[in-house]
């Protein structure tokens, strides 16, 4: 295995020699009677969709581990664990981005096509989810049932799932056909759905395995959450402005918010600076598949300088959100957040 205390393509390389581990054992499960066909589309489905990102949330938790223990070298065996976990946030994060690209109707991801929409996928896509799903507490089984934070481990795990498929049900139900209703777009329903859709699975679980994985317990650090869930809605924002604003080279994928009538904090901030004739635009084109509607929306979103107004929301999060690490008690938890907070600072994918 590379050396894990050496360089990030280091850390990076032993993340994948991991996954590789990982993929062999959930391929020669002994619970199911394989085949050749069965086994090759596991391992299709599962190189298309969890090793493409960023990796962001799974390396997160070996990087947070390793400063909760303050820099101290970690043995073979945590290095294995503690990527372990953070496969399983992958892992997850697979599961839940193929089922809302069918739900989002969307096109690309991660450079690619959805893979609902790779020929012969189609809708076996959404049993592809829930194999993905059913993945994690094999793997949790396999290397964690001896732990003492086992039980702890799988709570976490279905707890986070159940308040992002939350937040996914208030993201959708708020876009439901013949009840579009822009007057209840507000910024308190956007943190809602933000903060349950994303920020916990996205912020806090990286963060919380590596407590459970160091012996802590998460009950006694509701300031770490506080942070990491603040962290997560601002990771949020600069999702659903990349949606219109990012590059589709750089970001993986085409924007749909419009077209789907998301609550978005774009369509949010529009109807908070728009006067009585752009909101008629507003309630006219915002949700149409077509693109001279979507046209209409984006020109009116740099007529208020949506840009500019993003820009703001940025520098103002930044400050905030340092100001809440740096008024926390331990140096090696702020080092921790402020890691997080270094790698989605103005990113641009
Ligand atoms: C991101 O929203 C939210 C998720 C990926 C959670 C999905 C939860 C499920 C239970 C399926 P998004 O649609 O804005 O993400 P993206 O822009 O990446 O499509
Ligand atoms: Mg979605
Ligand atoms: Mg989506
Ligand atoms: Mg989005």
């Amino acid at each position: 295995m590379a050396n894990l205390n050496g360089s990030a393509s280091d850390l990076r390389a032993t993340f994948l020699d991991v996954y590789s581990k990982l993929k062999s054992e959930l391929l020669t499960d002994p619970a199911f009677e394989w085949t050749d066909g069965s086994r090759q589309w596991v391992d299709r489905m599962l190189d298309y969709n969890v090793p493409g990102g960023k990796l962001n949330r799974g390396l997160s938790v070996i990087d947070s581990y390793k400063l909760l223990k303050e820099g101290k070298d970690l043995t073979d065996d945590e290095v294995f664990l503690a990527s372990a976990l953070g496969w399983c946030i992958e892992w997850l994060q697979a599961y839940f981005l193929v089922l809302d690209d069918i739900m989002d109707n969307s096109h690309t991801r991660r450079g690619q096509p959805c893979w609902f929409k790779v020929p012969k996928v189609g809708m076996i896509a959404i049993n592809d989810g829930i194999i993905l799903r059913n993945h994690i507490p094999r793997i949790l089984k396999k290397h964690f049932r001896t732990k003492p934070y086992y039980v702890d481990l799988l709570d976490l795990f279905n707890e986070v799932e159940f308040q992002t498929a939350s937040g996914q049900m208030i993201d959708l139900i708020t876009t439901i056909e013949g009840e579009k209703d822009l007057s209840k777009y507000s910024l308190p329903l956007h943190r809602r759905i933000v903060q349950y859709k994303t920020a916990y699975y996205s912020f806090y679980l990286p963060v919380a395995c590596a407590l459970l994985m160091a012996g802590e317990d998460l009950e006694k650090h509701p300031t770490v959450k506080d942070v990491l869930i603040d962290m997560g809605i601002y990771f949020q924002v600069q999702d659903d402005y990349l949606d219109c604003y990012g590059e589709p080279e750089k970001i993986g994928k085409i924007g749909t918010d419009i077209e789907d009538f998301k609550c978005s904090w774009l369509v949010v901030k529009a109807l908070e600076l728009c006067n009585e004739e752009q909101k008629k635009i507003l309630l006219e084109h915002y949700g149409k598949e077509n693109p001279a509607d979507v046209a209409k929306i984006k020109a009116l979103y740099n007529e208020l300088n949506l840009q500019g107004a993003f820009a703001e929301f940025e520098n103002k999060s930044y400050v905030k959100l340092n100001g809440s690490i740096e008024a926390h008690p331990s140096k090696s938890v702020q080092a921790v957040l402020k890691s997080f907070l270094g790698k989605i600072y103005k990113r641009q994918k």
